[in-house]
């Protein structure tokens, strides 16, 4: 599979990274979900997956600490046209519903909106658990899901822990706790993923939260009272930080005593908001991106195996601005490298020191 030739245009409609490979030749099938129906303060992470795309063909393909992983094969399918439709019909409705809760509220004509915001929320939630499902069960290849906002990956974790059968980790990159209830009423809102998920039948053994700094008291209750959740807040991070302790040795205990298998889950807000500008809910602080990359090698080379991630939250700025797509596009690729890797899929490489 050495033979691909990145200069071969690629379609603008499928495909990523600019690699002219055909789904069939890719061990990595990327789902983009243009979902942001719950969406509640900046827009256009509906639009993510697109300005992830159309950037990703920037991205050098060597890969400094994986070498060329893309002979792995990376593809991202086209943008699900269904799914957009829905996400643009059910978003004014969400809209009518915060609007009808902030003035008081709801009416009959806005709790009718609501079960229909969540209604269908439900269905891409199902959408994206079949589609994970055909990749992984039928065709033995590994998903990662592209949103779209956060509450795009529920599917996906769904279906990799079911073929999984035995415990795994998730490691949760997020500005935000994103364990309420509901929000406004939504149940699979952007705020309620990880709730959604620790509250399943597939519910991962553990759950490290890195880089939350934006939280209610319903969530630090839930932090504090479920034993399976492990916060490493941003403030703690920083502390120690301050305080002389590397980024390594942090990294070590981010993974101390997980399980072989951990799923990753990047909220692109936990990074500082210099690196996603245009996200939709951007709060100040969080990681810079060389600590992320230099988180993700150190999952990689902690001998885990990596068995899915979502990437969401990424939203291109106005102007054809092309940078959070352009951040997005690079972590994604590491990402993709590394999901590869740890799968066998690649030679894994030796630590760089
Ligand atoms: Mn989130």
């Amino acid at each position: 599979m050495d033979t691909f030739n990145p200069s071969e245009p690629l379609s603008s409609e499928f495909g990523i990274f600019g690699l002219p490979i055909k789904r069939h030749e890719s061990k990595v099938i990327l789902i983009p979900v243009p979902w942001e129906v719950t969406t509640s303060y900046g827009s256009g992470a509906s639009l993510g997956p697109e300005a992830i795309r159309r950037a990703s063909s920037q991205v050098d393909l060597f890969d400094l600490e994986l070498g060329k992983s893309y002979v792995a094969g990376f593809y991202m399918e086209a943008i699900n046209q269904k799914m957009l439709g829905l996400n643009n019909e059910l978003k004014p409705f969400a809209q009518r519903v915060r609007d009808e809760l902030e003035g008081g509220g709801l009416t009959d004509q806005g709790r009718a909106y609501q079960q229909r915001v969540n209604d269908g929320c439900k269905e891409m939630v199902d959408w994206v658990y079949q589609g994970s499902k055909r990749i992984i069960s039928d065709e033995h290849k590994l998903v990662g899901i592209v949103g779209g906002d956060h509450s795009t990956p529920l599917g996906a974790i769904r279906a990799i822990a079911e073929n999984l059968k035995k415990d795994y980790a998730i490691i949760h990159i997020d500005a935000h706790a994103d364990l309420r209830q509901s929000y406004m009423g939504f149940t699979h809102s952007h705020a309620s993923i990880m709730y959604n998920v620790m509250n399943s039948d597939f519910a991962p053994q553990k759950l490290v939260q890195v880089g939350v700094r934006d939280f209610c008291w319903e969530e630090a209750d839930l932090i504090q009272r479920d034993e399976r959740i492990r916060p490493l807040f941003s403030e703690d991070i920083k502390r120690r930080q301050f305080s002389g302790e590397t980024w390594k040795s942090i990294c070590d205990d981010i993974l101390y005593g997980l399980p072989e298998c951990v799923y990753i889950s990047f909220d692109i807000d936990g990074l500082s908001p210099e690196f996603c500008p245009h996200t939709g809910t951007p709060v100040p602080g969080g990681l810079h991106f060389a600590e992320m990359i230099f988180l993700l090698n150190a999952i990689g080379h902690s001998g885990r195996r990596i068995v899915g991630f979502d990437l969401v939250e990424v939203a291109p700025g106005p102007d054809d601005d092309e940078w959070d797509g352009n951040v997005g596009a690079r972590l994604l690729y590491r990402m993709c490298g590394w999901l590869a890797a740890s799968n066998g899929l690649l030679a894994k490489p030796s630590a760089r020191v």
